[in-house]
């Protein structure tokens, strides 16, 4: 029951297990104990700071409990039943979802019932988290078990900002597309504000299939999501939903801090002594799940042996297949698969003193895995999909020594950044086989070449750093404070090494400060200064990147003659020549008048909103209105136009609408300077809403920084237009060879 619980949480997590499991005494005394892993590491210090509760299935069936305290965590259980365990979890969360989204490597099911029971459970816990989150709180939802909680808790609590982060892969559209309830997971995941996945790919798969399925636009990660009532799409309005890659990782330090410990290192070398000592042991660590491809391994490891390249004199591999989901029957036959296979093996090639492969169908206790990790010369990751893949980078982690050998297949999503390791197609049996012999017979320098590099990778990015990414995006920071930071001055070190650098600013809100009247904008002492000693170095072209019309920024700004300028988010843009480049439509110009009539009317009716006009369009400001004026000023003009020009691209900013008879944005307007440029790095600083298209497309190697507060896709923020300054100086003495510093 939650019904006891109060709405007073400011950060929810949803998920399919709550991260405790539950134990009764004979005498009825029930006890919890906190479930290690990651997901709960990283979120707990933020639980307890930010009064976080975690809502989610106990782990038992057909019992109720109420919300209780766990570690300084507060638990807030839902029930589920054993049919609900039988149709929602085991039947369409693991033997439909599963399969179908690990690119249908066992045939997936689709049963009418099932779904109903996902549907259903999913209204479960949405309603257990609408009845515990505060007005306004962030309520972040995890994996495929949920993914209709986001609609239904925006439908039920307006006020929420919503996030998903999907564990497992996104299938390409071809085999989504066999879903038969393919639209309403798709219209259950865009509730949220953010959607978060493991691969670029996945992102990209998602993507596409809202393309395909709704026809949204989307502009790189940015999806508009019509709102308004009735069927989807009818009155003009959309809310901006992001589909991104967050790759999750593992609380590195911890899984060193275990190996540094002096009897976990003396139970790896027991661990090696009770195999005999064998030259090279090799290790397989895997839920046992037809994704995690144990079958591929243990073939090319049996044919290694039988080729003779391998012998189990020299080599023992220790295969760990933790039980999982052992009610549902495709693991049931998994199962005796792989036990047959291991039995084969070892009844053809193990030896009364040398066993081919060590089997064990258990769970261990975590110090019992680090001590399997250093003990093991070589990791076998050979998964077929795989959302992440967790056992690759904590074998990483655990290997202080620098030493060990990661053998990982490219279709686990840690391929993505593990680049170091030896990739495989596991589907590829022989290239399979080379990729082991080459570990085994792996030289010492290049080992540890290697496994530097990957440390680097998994340190850099640890749990704590995956899920202070995702709820930066999700909810923008809370006060900015002053200076540059740290972190933000490496990625500035990183930068100014570029050969070519385009530097793109935003002028409104982050050279100059807001002002009542658009045309008294004036950049703050020291840019014309910074710019410049930006313009004078080679290889670096500096651009202002506006939503003005191009003559109000050449008013403004008054940029030096070098600077590029793109005005009105992209449509207007003058490059090293006098012309302003800009072509409409003659039915653009038709749409351009009926908008200035309609627009024209409602500001002369209504006081403090004002008109600017703008080359392909119009913006209607609202600042110097009253609140309820600037409301309806601004709702009077969505819904005429909404009746006359249903094709407009509407935009909003702080206190101004945009209107314009031609869609593009300041993304577009980065995308076209960077090919103008040739940049191969690319830094962007802006502080609005309409910014976010400018993060959107800045690649990985590039800067992203916010002006001020709220969601954003940047990876780094500042207060105030001062600190832009002086990071634009900054920018500018490291790549003069100088380092002042602020
Ligand atoms: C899903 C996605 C994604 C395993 N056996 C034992 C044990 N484990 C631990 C491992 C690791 C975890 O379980 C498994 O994580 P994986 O990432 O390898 O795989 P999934 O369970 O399939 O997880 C996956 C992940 O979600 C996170 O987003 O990476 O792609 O499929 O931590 O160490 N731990 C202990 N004893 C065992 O016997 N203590």
């Amino acid at each position: 029951m939650t019904s006891s619980a109060e709405p007073t949480y400011t950060l929810v997590v949803v998920s399919n297990r709550l991260p405790v499991d539950y134990d009764e005494a004979a005498d009825g005394a029930v006890t919890w104990r906190t479930s290690p892993g990651g997901l709960v590491t990283a979120l707990e210090p933020l639980m307890r700071s930010s009064h976080g509760a975690w809502v989610g299935w106990p782990g038992v069936a057909d019992r109720d409990f109420e919300p209780f305290e766990n570690d300084g965590i507060s638990l807030v259980p839902v029930r589920l039943n054993e049919t609900d365990i039988e149709d929602y979890y085991e039947g369409f969360s693991n033997d439909t979802l599963w399969p179908l989204y690990h690119d249908v490597i066992a045939p997936p099911s689709f049963h009418r019932e099932t779904w109903d029971a996902y549907v259903r459970v999913n209204r479960r816990f949405a309603a257990a988290a609408a009845a515990v989150a505060a007005p306004g709180a962030t309520v972040w939802v995890h994996d495929y078990q949920l993914q209709l909680v986001p609609r239904m808790l925006r439908e039920a609590r307006p006020d929420l900002v919503i996030g998903f982060f999907n564990h497992i892969p996104f299938p390409p559209y071809g085999i989504y597309a066999q879903l038969p309830w393919r639209k309403q997971i798709l219209h259950g995941l865009l509730g949220a504000d953010v959607i978060g996945f493991q691969r670029v790919a996945d992102a990209g798969n998602f993507t596409q299939a809202v393309r395909r399925l709704f026809g949204y636009p989307t502009r790189g990660v940015v999806i508009d999501v019509p709102t308004g009532d009735g069927p989807i799409g009818q009155t003009g309005d959309s809310r901006r939903v992001i589909a991104k890659h967050f790759p999750i990782s593992i609380d590195a330090a911890s899984y060193e801090e275990l190996a540094r410990r002096p009897d976990i290192q003396a139970r790896a070398r027991q661990i090696r002594e009770d195999l005999g000592n064998p030259k090279t042991l090799m290790l397989g660590v895997d839920r046992l799940d037809y994704t995690k491809g144990i079958g591929h391994r243990l073939k090319a490891f049996g044919e290694l042996l039988a080729d003779g390249r391998l012998s189990v004199e020299d080599v023992t591999l220790v295969q760990v297949a933790s039980p999982s989901r052992e009610r549902v029957s495709t693991y049931m036959a998994l199962r005796d698969e792989i036990e047959l296979a291991v039995g084969r093996l070892n009844g053809d090639f193990s030896t009364i003193s040398h066993t081919a492969i060590s089997y064990h169908h258990h769970s261990y206790p975590r110090e019992e895995m680090v001590a399997m990790y250093l003990a093991a010369d070589v990791m076998l990751v050979t998964a077929l999909r795989d959302g992440m893949n967790l056992v690759a980078k904590e074998y990483v982690a655990v290997r202080f020594d620098v030493d060990g050998v990661l053998v990982l297949s490219e279709f686990a999503g840690a391929a993505d950044e593990l680049k170091q390791a030896i990739l495989i197609n596991p589907h590829d049996i022989d290239g399979t086989k080379d990729a082991i012999v080459r570990a085994v017979e792996m030289p010492k320098r290049e080992r540890t070449r290697r496994m530097r590099s990957l440390r680097r990778k998994v340190a850099e990015n640890d749990v704590a750093a995956w899920s202070a990414s995702f709820l930066r995006a999700l909810t923008g920071g809370a006060a900015v404070p002053a200076g540059i930071p740290d972190d933000l001055d490496l990625a500035l070190q990183g930068i100014a090494g570029a050969e070519n650098l385009l530097i793109a600013l935003d002028f409104d809100g982050t050279l100059a400060p807001h002002v009542d009247h658009p045309e008294d904008a004036r950049a703050i002492a020291g840019t014309r200064e910074a710019v410049q000693s930006l313009l004078n170095l080679p290889g670096v072209r500096v651009a202002f990147v506006s939503g003005r019309a191009l003559v109000s920024l050449q008013h403004v700004a008054q940029p030096q003659s070098s600077v590029l300028l793109t005005g009105s988010h992209g449509i207007e843009v003058q490059l090293d020549t006098p012309e302003i480049e800009l072509d409409l439509l003659s039915s653009e110009l038709e749409q351009l008048d009926i908008l200035t009539r309609v627009l024209g009317s409602i500001s002369g009716s209504i006081a403090g909103t004002t008109i600017e006009r703008k080359p392909a369009g119009l913006a209607l400001h609202t600042r110097l209105a009253t609140e309820k004026d600037g409301q309806r000023a601004e709702r009077a003009a969505r819904d005429q136009l909404g009746d006359q020009l249903p094709g407009l691209t509407v935009r909003e900013g702080k206190n101004v609408l945009e209107f314009s008879v031609r869609s593009s944005t300041k993304g577009d307007a980065v995308t076209k300077l960077r090919e103008y440029t040739g940049a191969d790095r690319v830094f962007y600083a802006g502080d609005d809403v309409t910014d976010e298209d400018a993060f959107a497309v800045l690649r990985e190697d590039d800067v992203g920084l916010k002006i001020g507060q709220g969601a954003t896709l940047a990876g780094f923020r500042v207060r105030s237009p001062h600190e832009v300054t002086q990071v634009l100086v900054r920018i500018a003495a490291l790549r003069s060879g100088g380092s002042p510093r602020f």
